[in-house]
């Protein structure tokens, strides 16, 4: 009976979001990722996954609707798993069968058998809780109904609008619903400026040169989500004076146009909005959805070029301050990991390695970083892109709690306790579920006000290798298939030899290709002793990409 009701509750509302002709559609690097106007299916299916999620989990799971750093035509859908984690990736292969279904009764079929495969209780008396948010796409609010209709078409299955969110607030809040409490956006806000608070009133007095921390920022929004709640958090920030621009406003722009982090980041070029007048400042950026985070300095007289510190140069400062902190608490012992992928510029990886920091990789995506990151007492992880965060295990932070309030009593402002008490505030700070470009900036700036440190010194701590990122739209870019992190092509494996040919004529010459899980291109990143070197073997290498799959090369 409850299950008849369920098949027609799924036929009836998957009647009316057929899949458009001719298309398929995959759960890539970081959920689905297509234009917004013919993705109606797949976020009206993605809300039935999340529903199954929550019931299989017997927790609340979420849906955030965005496609982050692509343009603004483009929309997205990705599913968050009850710890605020990217979905359980032994879940892609459903997902990306029911997207693709043909027709309604096909997707019913294929929703009750896995529901049956997986143990998952239909149509009984278990609720499940889908917590929604979408950025500020055009398409974004049709999205989300679709996502509604596809979470109510699973008996007991309830949605919850959490409105317009960064992705990691999203993520953020599921994470804290799971653990009891039914937080909300204020709340976020009101942890990050509390976080900060105690963190820059820890800084060392010694330590604390005004005149080299600048306290002035500029950030660019991106004209995404992340400028206007920017705006709020920074109404409760004190000692640092942010001006944030590209946040979305009439007349400001479009999203990720000529600005953001993926611009800047691979561009190496100020944002749209920035000129001469900035020189000196410390700039960041933000990508569409908030969930990467660049810094950068404008260069004199050069048609605002930019010095950048990328999310390998992040990772590098957090890394520092942890260890510093940790090595005055030797009761306090952890093994920290530092996670990056093929993008990590060499220079970044040595000058981890040469820290002692045991430095793994993964292949590109949060999910696959964010898992490794896991094993560790302290799992450090960020992409070159500005893509990371910092995670604590359960253990670390019972043992920190404990040793923070020992030393409270029985050392208070000692430096050993100052040090426990500055570990605390950065596990408040830094966002558990993911990769925060709020956050992150917010324990960038308390970094750097605690070590005193310039933004020159900063830029100083390695010297980046020259190197070139292209891309390249061929006619099918899962013809590439990569091995070893990515760093191998494995087919068509006439392309490795003649990646290994170009790269070996090049001093410190490194290169490798991938087809993105985000766009539909082939990546190409190569790296070498100059620039012009890093440019001539992307350009080979693109050229023999070009060459076996077909298509344009594009900076
Ligand atoms: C997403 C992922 C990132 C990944 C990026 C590019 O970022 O979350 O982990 O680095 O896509 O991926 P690809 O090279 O496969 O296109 P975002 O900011 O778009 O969500």
């Amino acid at each position: 009976m409850a299950g008849d009701q369920q098949l027609s509750l799924l036929l009836d509302s998957a009647v009316r979001f057929p899949l458009p002709n001719g298309l398929r559609f995959s759960y890539g690097t970081s959920g689905f990722r297509s234009d917004g106007s013919v993705l109606a299916s797949t976020v009206h299916r993605s809300g039935i996954v999340a529903a199954l999620r929550s019931l299989k989990t017997r927790s609340t799971a979420g849906l955030v609707i965005t496609a982050s750093h692509n343009p603004v035509c483009d929309n997205g859908v990705k599913i968050a798993d009850p710890d605020g984690s990217m979905m359980d990736q032994s879940w892609e292969p459903f997902a990306n069968a029911i997207a693709n279904a043909p027709d309604p009764n096909s997707l019913a079929q294929l929703v009750l058998q896995f529901a049956k495969d997986e143990k998952i209780p239909l149509g009984g008396a278990q609720s499940a809780e889908v917590l929604l948010a979408r950025d500020t796409r055009p398409t974004g609010e049709a999205l989300l109904e679709a996502a509604k209709q596809g979470i109510s078409s699973i008996i007991g299955a309830v949605a919850i609008d959490m409105g317009v969110l960064t992705t990691p607030e999203l993520h953020w809040m599921v994470r804290n619903w799971n653990k009891g409490t039914r937080a909300t956006e204020s709340d976020y806000f009101a942890q990050i400026s509390k976080s900060f608070r105690s963190l820059m009133e820890l800084a060392p007095n010694e330590n604390l040169n005004l005149n080299a921390v600048e306290k002035k920022l500029i950030v660019d929004g991106a004209n995404g989500v992340g400028g206007a709640k920017l705006e709020e958090i920074k109404k409760n920030i004190i000692g640092l004076e942010i001006d944030v621009r590209n946040t979305g406003k009439e007349g400001e722009g479009l999203l990720n146009e000529g600005c953001g982090a993926d611009f800047v980041q691979k561009e190496k070029f100020a944002p749209s909005g920035f000129c001469s007048d900035d020189l000196g400042i410390r700039c960041a950026s933000l990508d569409g959805d908030a969930d990467r985070l660049v810094f950068f300095r404008l260069i004199p007289n050069t048609n605002n070029k930019i010095e950048l510190v990328d999310g390998d140069k992040i990772l590098s400062l957090f890394a520092i301050f942890i260890q510093e902190q940790l090595s005055l608490l030797e009761e306090l012992p952890a093994r920290l990991g530092v996670i990056q992928t093929a993008y990590a510029n060499g220079a970044a990886t040595d000058y981890l390695r040469n820290l002692g920091l045991e430095v793994i990789f993964t292949p590109t995506g949060v999910k696959y970083l964010h898992e490794k990151a896991l094993e560790y007492d302290i799992g450090l992880y960020f992409e070159a892109n500005g893509h990371g965060t910092v995670l604590f295990s359960k253990e670390f932070l019972s043992q920190l709690e404990l040793v923070n309030s020992e030393l409270t009593s029985k050392m208070p402002g000692s430096e050993k306790q100052r040090a426990a008490s500055r570990l605390v505030a950065v596990t408040q700070l830094i966002n558990q579920a993911v990769g925060d470009a709020l956050s992150g900036l917010f324990l960038v700036e308390a970094i750097l006000h605690n070590k005193g440190w310039s933004f020159q010194k900063w830029c100083d701590l390695y010297q980046d290798l020259p190197s070139r990122q292209l891309k390249v739209k061929v006619a099918d870019r899962t013809a590439i298939e990569t091995a070893d992190a990515e760093t191998r092509v494995v087919k068509p494996s006439a392309l490795q030899e003649l990646i290994d040919t170009e790269t070996a004529k090049y001093t410190h010459g490194r290169c490798f290709v991938r087809p993105s899980g985000t766009e539909d291109v082939v990546r190409i990143y190569a790296e070498a002793a100059t620039q012009d070197s890093a440019d001539s073997l992307a350009n080979s290498v693109a050229q023999h990409v070009n060459s076996i799959l077909g298509s344009d090369i594009k900076a």
